[in-house]
């Protein structure tokens, strides 16, 4: 298949890639065509109605948002998360070795006011080295009003928050305990087909969708080193498919190795 249809391949900027470094983050515009965001959003609606159903206010955010593992419904998110431009993106950051570690949808659907507190995605079990990088794509166009993602530009600059934590909770994703100063706190509206990228210790959270008529539907992917191990985990390999280069470790193989 003819990726070219779907995906606009490029590469960051000098410029992108210092400021990727300085603050933490960048948004990425256009590197889904029209057709390719409308397809994305066509299949992944379809795991997502079939998986999930309605809204429904007295059911846990799990079951509420998360839909895992969505590259096992939809062949174009599979492409995207492993042939997709965001990897040659996420190259350009870890480096030549690679794998993909997380896929799903996180949904805040009309109705969801629950807000998301800050937290770094780090938090869902320690990876090492700390270069992980998440990838936020928009289905639709969100804002305060629907719940987009807040971030504090530079807050990857303190490493990894442990402060307060069990030994448990640093396995599993947690919240940070102290309350981060939020006075350089930003929300991040995003326009559909656009991608947020931030880095591991990017510290981020979202509000609640407050408005009457909007869902905020966003694809989450996530890509790390691909020798990247889980440090609370006795250091094992973090599972992931390989998508660029090569991992020490024979569990981290690419996709195609199922088939
Ligand atoms: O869905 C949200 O609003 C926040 C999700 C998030 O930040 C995460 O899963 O790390």
């Amino acid at each position: 298949m003819d990726l070219n249809q779907y995906f606009n391949y490029r590469r960051l900027t000098k410029a992108e890639l210092d400021s990727y470094q300085e603050n933490g983050y960048l948004v990425i515009d256009t590197i889904l065509t029209p057709r390719g965001l409308e397809t994305m959003i066509a299949e992944a609606m379809a795991a997502w109605r079939s998986e999930k159903g309605e809204f429904d206010p007295g059911k846990s955010w799990l079951k509420n948002s998360l839909l895992p593992n969505i590259h096992h419904h939809s062949s174009l998110i599979r492409d995207y998360y492993f042939e997709g431009p965001l990897v040659d993106i996420a190259e350009q950051i870890i480096g030549p070795n690679l794998k993909g570690v997380t896929s799903q949808l996180t949904f805040k659907m009309r109705g969801n006011t629950k807000p998301f507190h800050w937290h770094q995605d780090n938090g869902y079990g320690e990876l090492d080295p700390y270069n992980s990088v998440t990838c936020l794509t928009a289905f639709e166009e969100t804002d305060q009003s629907n719940g987009c993602l807040w971030i504090i530009p530079g807050s990857h600059k303190q490493g990894q928050l442990h402060a307060g934590l069990t030994q448990a909770e640093k396995m599993r994703q947690v919240v940070v305990r102290d309350e981060p100063d939020e006075s350089n706190a930003i929300p991040m509206p995003m326009k559909p087909g656009q991608s947020l990228i931030f880095n591991c210790w990017m510290l981020h959270k979202s509000d609640g969708n407050f408005s009457k008529d909007r869902d905020r539907r966003v694809l989450f992917l996530r890509y790390a080193d691909a020798d990247a191990i889980e440090v609370y985990n006795d250091r094992k390999p973090r599972l992931g498919r390989l998508v660029r280069g090569e991992s020490r470790f024979p569990e981290v193989t690419a996709y195609e190795s199922d088939l």
